[in-house]
């Protein structure tokens, strides 16, 4: 997810890319590039940029991929640290399969920790015509997602996308959480939600995440 550009000096974009990253990307738009038969319907610069962009594209993993939504209902379980856009995206992915695909989404607010969690979701939720699980009077992120699971099940919604509180992968009692909470939803699919500038530091988070995850 991309948001919030962080600038390391004026006019300067901070460059987090692993070195071995940078080294193989150039290696290999070298090889591609050197020796190869100008085309006369281009410009020798354009067809670097050819080459450039398709190495770009193969970097950040080629080929798209799409969500699993065999299951009735389908769980999509949000997890990232503080501040990441976990619940932005939670509206915003609703909103998209509620248009895109025809789903019927219910939003599930699982963060118990941040005061007003809840209602930054339903309030999302109410913007963009997508319903929000909240059951009065319970306090309890497990016991939440297990509720909305359950009424999902029941009144035949099509995706439950459940949000949870940011964390710190070295949480050691909030990570403790969210691994209760996959297990509770059995979710479908569990999206990590970075920064776009977090830099190197988000595979090892991710990784961490996935661990706890499984
Ligand atoms: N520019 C930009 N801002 C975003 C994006 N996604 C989220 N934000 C903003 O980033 C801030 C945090 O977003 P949230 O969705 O609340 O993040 P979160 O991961 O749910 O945060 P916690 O629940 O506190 O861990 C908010 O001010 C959002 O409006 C994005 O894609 N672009
Ligand atoms: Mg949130």
């Amino acid at each position: 997810m991309t948001k919030r550009s962080r600038r390391s000096g004026p006019g300067l974009l901070e460059a987090d890319v692993h070195l071995d990253v940078v080294k193989g990307f150039t290696q290999r738009v070298r090889e591609k590039a050197v020796g190869q038969e100008v085309l006369t319907a281009f410009a020798p610069a354009q067809q670097v940029l050819k080459i450039v962009q398709a190495e770009l594209v193969g970097l950040l993993g080629g080929s798209a991929a799409t969500l699993n939504l065999k299951r009735r209902p389908s769980v999509i379980l949000l997890v990232g640290l503080q501040g990441s856009g976990k619940t932005t995206t939670a509206a915003k992915l609703g909103l998209h399969l509620k248009k895109k695909l025809g789903k019927q989404v219910l939003l599930v607010p699982a963060d118990v920790h941040r005061p007003a969690a809840t209602e930054q979701l339903r309030t999302l939720g109410k913007e963009n015509g997508l319903p929000c699980f909240d059951p009065k009077g319970e306090t309890d992120a497990v016991a939440r997602v297990k509720a909305a699971i359950k009424e999902a099940k029941l009144f035949g919604w099509d995706v439950a996308i459940v949000d949870t509180a940011g964390r710190l992968h070295v949480d050691e009692s909030l990570m403790a959480e969210v691994a209760r909470i996959r297990e509770v939803c059995e979710p479908d699919e569990i999206l990590f939600v970075a920064d776009a500038m977090t830099g190197q530091d988000a595979a090892l988070s991710a990784r961490a995440f996935s661990e706890r995850s499984r």
